[in-house]
């Protein structure tokens, strides 16, 4: 935490502005995914994920942790399902996990992982909360990973045929569909710079598999279409605001690449139907990179969704890699290990700003941010409905002595980013809703179990849960459809 203690930083992200009163039918929700919450990953059939594998490699996660037992979910499931209820927020999102559905990725229905996600979507309109599903939130079968994964246009027609698996067996309950979770994280890294499954480190691979998580995006939007004509289809995606760290054109010009790769790669295909030219150029030296895009392909990406889910945490800043030492005499941090200069190749150097609190994650907090973005995909891409999708911070909780858990940063972060969404509505966006992430403490991918996301404290060698304040604050909020002045 720079720029104060902690105490005294978590009012200053919490915006005074406006009534806090949100429009009618907002919708509020919590966010979860598979791997990060199930657990039982032999259960009833489930086949292995690249996730499984990797998590299991030597070095791959802090600690070597894996989402083996992760917060038991499956087997816990009525229990989450009656917190889910007491919380009050009116939407849930889950994802289902691929090797449930088709233990290799391929063939016929597993009808018993059906099942947990039928038991799943009953409880939680039982409970009058909204199921709004995910179909891919990274955990890929294995043997379609052994295949060539992402990089293999074969991909794209398996995810066709588990999407229409999974929309016959739930469409008639379920009527709110996400494609795909954040495909930059997907293809960058877990193809570019190994952090996440399956770990391969290749800028090529990367981008081949940036088209061919899109193309699937749009086989799977199409197979909706045909099997449930009233559903609500969109994709989330991770977009942030770029900044310079100075006006001089050397950083400039790293903001607009480190932008292409985070935000116009994705935005320009799904809303323009076409790739930025500046990315095509950056990797055309890449094989097999965007050499993969074939005719019509761009026509399938960019049909009309329903919806843009926005998952929201942070801004970057960046200089060129040349002026790290006028940007550090500016002032700026340089972290280390300097995450987009490693993505994507982008020839970029990520600054803090010492003045402004990070979350543990190290993220930058600026609720004005998501206003920002907001407003750039209406002013510039489409002024469809937007969710936030996903938006919440890992703080250094603990169980006080009292047994409570006063995550005042947490509190003080939502009520910052709630602000931001209604100074978006208010300059015209249609927000339609809110997904806090997350309901539970869970399995924070490379990090493993060392960051805490949740509402809900998860005590993960016994499953405890315990409700944070920050439970009992959200619970008001939705409550009231406002903040609290
Ligand atoms: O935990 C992740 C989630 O799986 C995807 N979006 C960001 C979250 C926090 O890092």
């Amino acid at each position: 935490m720079v720029g104060g203690r902690y105490w005294e930083d978590a009012p200053i992200v919490a915006l005074q502005r406006g009534s806090g009163a949100f429009p009618d039918g907002f919708l509020w929700g919590t966010k979860t995914s598979a791997y990060q919450i199930e657990g039982s990953v032999d259960a009833d059939g489930r086949g292995p994920s690249i996730w499984d594998t990797f998590s299991h490699q030597t070095g791959a996660t802090r600690n070597g942790d894996t989402g083996d037992v992760a917060c038991d979910h499956y087997r816990r499931l009525d229990d989450d399902l009656d917190l889910l209820a007491r919380l009050g927020a009116g939407a849930y999102c889950f994802s289902i996990a691929w090797p449930r559905i088709q233990p290799t990725g391929t063939g016929p229905a597993n009808e018993s992982g059906l099942d947990f996600y039928r038991r799943l979507v009953d409880g939680l309109l039982r409970r009058s909360i909204v199921p709004v599903v995910t179909l891919y939130h990274w955990d890929l079968p294995q043997s379609l990973e052994d295949a060539g994964g992402w990089v293999s246009r074969d991909t794209v027609g398996r995810f066709a045929e588990y999407t229409r698996i999974v929309a016959e067996a739930l469409g008639d309950t379920v009527s709110t569909w996400i494609t795909l979770n954040e495909p930059w994280c997907s293809a960058w890294l877990g193809y570019a710079t190994g952090e996440h499954a399956p770990g391969i480190r290749d800028h090529g691979k990367a981008a081949a598999a940036t088209h061919h998580l899109l193309l699937a995006h749009g086989a799977a939007l199409q197979v909706l279409r045909a099997t449930i004509p009233s559903a609500q289809v969109g994709i989330g995606l991770n977009i942030q605001p770029i900044r310079p760290a100075s006006d001089h054109d050397d950083d400039r010009a790293a903001c607009r690449r480190v932008d292409g790769n985070l935000n116009r790669l994705y935005l320009d295909p799904l809303f323009k139907g076409r790739y930025p030219d500046d990315m095509l150029e950056h990797y055309s030296g890449h094989a097999p990179g965007f050499d993969v895009v074939a005719a019509g392909d761009l026509e399938t990406i960019s049909r009309p969704i329903d919806f843009l889910g926005v998952n929201f945490y942070s801004p970057t800043t960046v200089c060129a890699p040349t002026r790290r030492a006028e940007a550090q005499a500016a002032g700026f941090w340089i972290p280390e290990p300097d995450h987009r200069a490693r993505v994507g190749d982008l020839n970029a150097v990520q600054v803090l700003r010492p003045e402004v609190s990070r979350t543990q994650m190290g993220w930058e907090i600026e609720p004005g941010a998501l206003t920002e973005i907001m407003v750039r995909v209406h002013d510039e891409y489409a002024t469809l409905p937007l969710y936030v999708t996903e938006n919440g911070a890992a703080f250094d909780d603990y169980v006080g002595p009292d047994g409570e858990i006063r995550d005042a940063e947490r509190i003080g972060y939502l009520d910052g980013h709630l602000r931001a969404v209604l100074d978006a509505v208010g300059a015209g966006v249609d927000v339609r809703g809110y997904f806090v992430w997350s309901v539970l403490d869970n399995f924070e991918w490379a990090h493993g179990y060392s960051k805490r996301f949740g509402l809900t404290w998860v005590d993960f060698p016994s499953g405890e849960r315990i409700p944070k304040a920050s439970f009992a604050w959200y619970q008001r909020t939705v409550r009231d459809n406002a903040l609290e002045p």
